[in-house]
C-alpha cells in the first residue's frame, strides 16, 4: 500500500459531494410551521410564512420527513391569559418552570393550529403534537421543557436508523433552537437550514444569539439551495 499524504483525504463535509450523500440518509424535522406563527396569527412571526415556499423546495429530497405541531390545550399553562394580571411576552411561572408568556396560540382542532395551508403535506410521514400537557411546556421536538419527559422523537428517529437531522421551521430562536440544541445532546448530527426558518425576535438579537449558539454546539447552518443539485 502506497503511504498516502494528507492531502489525499478530503474530510466528508468539505466536499462538495457530501452534502447530498448526507440527504439520503437523513431525516427533515419540520417545526411548528402553523397558522398561529405566520402573518395574520395569533402569534404571529414575521415573515413565518416565507419559510413554506423554501421547505416545499427540499421537504421531497428527504426519505423521512417529520413534522411538529404545537398543540395546546385551552387554557394552556404557557398562555398568559391563564396568569391573571400578566401580559403576553412577560416571564412567568408555569407550574415551576419559569417562562415566557405567550398569547393564546395553536389550540388544539382550531385554525390557528393547522399546518400553514401551503405546506406541501405530501413527504410528510409523521406529524408529532407537542405541548399537549396543560401544566408543562414543550419547545423542543425531543422534551417537554422539564427538559426529560419525551415525546418520542428521539426513539422514533434513531429506531428508523437516522443519525442526521435536518431541522428548519418556526420558531428560530424557540422551538427549532431547543430542537437542534437536544438533537446534537441526543448524539444526532443536526444541520439548520437558515433560509427555512423564521424567529420571534423578542428580545431583539436573540435569532442571531440562537444561530451562534447552535453553530457553538455543533449544528451545521446550511441554506435551501446548498441542498438543491
Ligand atoms: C413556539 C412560542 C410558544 C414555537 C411555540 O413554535 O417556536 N414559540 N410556543
Ligand atoms: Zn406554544
Amino acid at each position: 500500500m502506497p503511504q498516502q499524504t494528507e492531502s489525499y483525504y478530503i474530510l466528508p463535509e468539505r466536499s462538495g459531494m457530501n452534502i447530498f450523500n448526507e440527504i439520503n440518509n437523513s431525516a427533515l424535522v419540520i417545526v411548528d410551521v402553523q397558522v398561529d406563527f405566520c402573518p395574520g396569527g395569533s402569534l404571529a412571526v414575521a415573515e413565518g410564512d416565507a419559510v413554506v415556499p423554501v421547505i416545499n423546495s427540499i421537504s421531497h429530497l428527504f426519505p423521512y420527513v417529520v413534522a411538529t405541531r404545537d398543540w395546546h390545550p385551552e387554557k394552556h399553562g404557557s398562555f398568559a391569559s391563564s396568569h391573571p394580571g400578566k401580559l403576553p411576552f412577560q416571564e412567568g411561572d408555569v407550574y415551576g418552570i419559569s417562562q415566557t408568556l405567550w398569547p393564546d396560540h395553536c389550540i388544539q382542532g382550531t385554525k390557528g393550529a393547522e399546518f400553514h395551508p401551503d405546506l406541501n403535506l405530501k413527504p410528510i410521514r409523521c406529524i408529532l403534537h407537542k405541548g399537549t400537557n396543560h401544566r408543562i411546556d414543550s419547545y423542543s421536538a425531543f422534551f417537554e421543557n422539564d427538559k426529560k419527559t419525551p415525546t418520542g422523537l428521539e426513539y422514533l428517529l434513531k429506531g428508523l436508523g437516522f443519525s442526521t437531522l435536518f431541522f428548519c421551521g418556526i420558531a428560530t430562536d424557540v422551538c427549532v433552537y431547543y430542537s437542534v440544541l437536544d438533537a446534537l445532546r441526543l448524539g444526532f448530527k443536526a444541520y439548520l437550514i437558515e433560509d427555512a426558518c423564521k424567529g420571534v425576535d423578542l428580545p431583539q438579537g436573540s435569532v442571531q444569539k440562537a444561530l451562534k449558539e447552535m453553530q457553538r454546539e455543533g449544528a451545521r447552518l446550511v441554506h435551501a439551495s446548498d441542498l438543491r443539485s
